[in-house]
Parts: structure tokens; C-alpha cells; sequence
């Protein structure tokens, strides 16, 4: 791959799966943070191809979707199945994620409101309700089992993802 860069608002959002990803597979990249006042401006948000982003730059590769990233990593980084049936099914897993994630957004911005992605999401389920994995232990297993791969565990606690808000709305 070309050098990586992704282009986001200062959140985990749908940039942290991404990120995770990267970071697990000891994989370095450049964080292009987008503030509120540069995106106001308009100027960026005309150059991304659905006005929105995570926007991810692999070299002179631009992409946008953050699951059309996350599979464009997961081929490049060998973590996409080893045939057309096993990443038909990590389509599938995927595309549930997906769903919750959806409805985490709904829960958080409009009504309170894959492995890495998955992770993110269950992560951020504790921060809301601490216990909430207390009666799944193979849940629970899998948060810790992945929290503890050595470059994950790092990223996970390094200073600049403890400083980065989870939603940006004050609302966890
Ligand atoms: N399907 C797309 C994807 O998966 C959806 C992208 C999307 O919803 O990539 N992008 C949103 C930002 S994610 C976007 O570009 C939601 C988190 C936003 C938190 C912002 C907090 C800022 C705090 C300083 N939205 C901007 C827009 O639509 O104009």
C-alpha cells in the first residue's frame, strides 16, 4: 500500500474500527482532523463523494464509506477470509455490525439519543452500562481477548485515543 491517511472528525465515530484495524496490524497512518469550523466551510465536504466522511487516502487511492475502507484494508492486510465464501461471510457479519451500528447512531445523535468493528461497538456499549456483558461471558471473553492483542492493547490505552471523544455530543 501507498501511505495511509484518513481524513475525520475528532471522534472514534466511524473512523475507530478503521484505526484499530490499522493499529492491530502495526500498520502506521496520518490522521487528518477535520474541526467543526473547517467542515462549516464547506470546501471538503464538496470534494467527498456522499458529502460525508470518514475519507481514506491509500497513497494516491481516495475512498470514502467507512466499510468500503474497512474491506479495502482487510484486502490489502490479508484479513479478508481465504476464498469468495469466507469474505461473503465477513460481508455478512459485517453488514450486521452494521445494523447495530446504525442504531447506536440513531440512539446517540437523534434520540437520547468485522472483529475491529464489532470491538468498537461493544467497547463503547460499556461505557454507557459497565455491566451490560456480565451475563455473556462469550461476549465479555471476546472484548478482553481482543483488548489484550499486544498493538491493540497499546492503541487502546495511548494518550490520544483516551483524549478523543467518543460521539462528540457529551452524550455517553
Ligand atoms: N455511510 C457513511 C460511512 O459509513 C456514513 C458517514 C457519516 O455518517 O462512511 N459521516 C458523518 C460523520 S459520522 C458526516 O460526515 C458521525 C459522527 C459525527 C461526529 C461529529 C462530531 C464533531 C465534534 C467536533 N457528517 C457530516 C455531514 O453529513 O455533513
Amino acid at each position: 500500500p501507498g501511505e495511509y491517511t484518513l481524513t475525520y472528525f475528532p471522534v472514534r465515530g466511524r473512523g475507530e474500527a478503521i484505526r484499530m484495524l490499522l493499529a492491530d496490524q502495526g500498520q502506521a497512518w496520518t490522521e487528518d482532523v477535520v474541526n467543526g469550523e473547517i467542515w462549516q466551510k464547506g470546501d471538503l465536504k464538496k470534494l467527498c463523494v456522499f458529502g460525508q466522511l470518514p475519507r481514506f487516502q491509500d497513497g494516491n487511492f481516495i475512498l470514502h464509506q467507512s466499510n468500503a475502507i474497512l474491506r479495502h484494508l482487510a484486502r490489502n492486510h490479508g484479513l479478508y477470509g481465504q476464498d469468495a465464501k469466507e469474505a461473503a461471510l465477513l460481508d455478512m457479519v459485517n453488514d450486521g455490525v452494521e445494523d447495530l451500528r446504525v442504531k447506536y447512531g440513531r440512539l446517540i445523535y437523534q434520540n437520547y439519543e468485522s472483529d475491529y468493528n464489532l470491538l468498537d461497538l461493544l467497547l463503547i456499549h460499556l461505557v454507557l452500562a459497565p455491566n451490560c456483558l456480565a451475563s455473556l461471558p462469550l461476549l465479555a471473553g471476546y472484548v478482553q481477548r481482543l483488548s489484550a492483542r499486544p498493538l491493540l492493547k497499546d492503541f487502546l490505552e495511548s494518550d490520544a485515543r483516551k483524549k478523543r471523544l467518543i460521539n462528540g455530543n457529551g452524550k455517553q
